[in-house]
């Protein structure tokens, strides 16, 4: 079936919404349409996806009529090396936008998270495709809109959540589609205008892991520290446990964890 084409401008960028009822990856989608020479604010959406993807060859779960699986084409004129910020950059916009429309109380969880509570509402896979000269960014979001706690496969339930079990009502997914875009866009207008720093400060303000003590699982090993804050290119700021200054952590996952007793060596207040 052909895409429907759905068009519209949210604060300067002008979206070109093509959904779909099905697609393997909306990123992989896009990145192709990216290859064919699509325009900045291209935006695939899937009813469902057959191989939603997560970082680092993860499945992302994505089925069909309970959530928001989408892509959104950003050419930035800015040099796009900073691929993590593109990331708190989406997960400040759904932040904002799943706050402004139904009251829920969530956080952005370093690199790519949408939490409640610690559970994960929402998940962004940020990636770069086209030649260094003429960057793009395709910045993938999967947000759970409509799903009970059965409808998590197993080994998500507990850890992950929605819109609905977060505010006890469902919510039509289109609701929340457009606040995204448009917050995506205030807040991508203002980094090319005048840099990430606002940006930061909003992701530092709403984190869940500033200022929390985490396990950071990287290729080498696990180890924990306490987060002091970004970095201003995204990296997460943390301080090992002991002492010494803070670290810069780029790819790795990082955990909540409980603040060390001190007498298992943790600073002494
Ligand atoms: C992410 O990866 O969180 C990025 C997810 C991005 C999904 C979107 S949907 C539209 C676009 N097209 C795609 O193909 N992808 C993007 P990561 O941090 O690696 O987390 C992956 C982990 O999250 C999995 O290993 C599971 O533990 C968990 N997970 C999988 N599906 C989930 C879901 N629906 N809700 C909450 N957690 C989930």
């Amino acid at each position: 079936m052909p895409p429907t084409d759905l068009s519209g401008r949210s604060e300067g960028l002008v979206y070109r919404l093509l959904q779909f009822d099905q697609l393997p990856s909306t990123n992989d989608h896009l990145r192709q349409l990216s290859r064919e020479g699509a325009p900045e604010g291209t935006v695939v959406l899937a009813d469902h996806q057959t191989a939603g993807r997560g970082r680092r060859g993860r499945s992302w779960a994505s089925p069909p009529g309970v959530g928001l699986w989408f892509s959104v084409l950003l050419r930035p004129s800015r040099p796009a090396r900073e691929a993590p910020l593109w990331a708190l950059l989406a997960a400040a916009a759904v932040r904002a936008a799943v706050h402004e429309v139904a009251g829920v109380a969530a956080q952005v969880k370093w690199p790519n998270d949408v939490v409640v509570a610690g559970a994960k509402l929402a998940g962004i896979l940020a990636e770069m495709a086209g030649p260094a000269a003429r960057p793009a960014v395709i910045v993938g979001i999967g947000l759970n809109v409509n799903q009970e706690e059965g409808d998590f496969p197993p080994e998500l339930r507990g850890r992950a959540t929605s819109v609905r079990l977060s505010v006890g009502r469902p919510l039509p997914r289109e609701t929340l589609l457009h606040p995204i875009l448009r917050h995506l866009a205030t807040r991508y207008r203002q980094a090319l205008r005048g840099g990430f720093a606002p940006l930061l400060d909003e992701v530092t303000h709403h984190s869940a892991t500033v200022g929390r003590w985490v396990a950071v699982t990287e290729a080498e090993g696990v180890w924990t520290g306490l987060a002091v804050g970004l970095a201003p290119d995204g990296a997460l700021l943390v301080r090992p446990e002991g002492t010494g200054p803070a670290v810069a952590v780029y790819a790795a996952d990082v955990s909540i964890r409980p603040a060390p007793s001190p007498a298992k060596g943790g600073p002494r207040l």
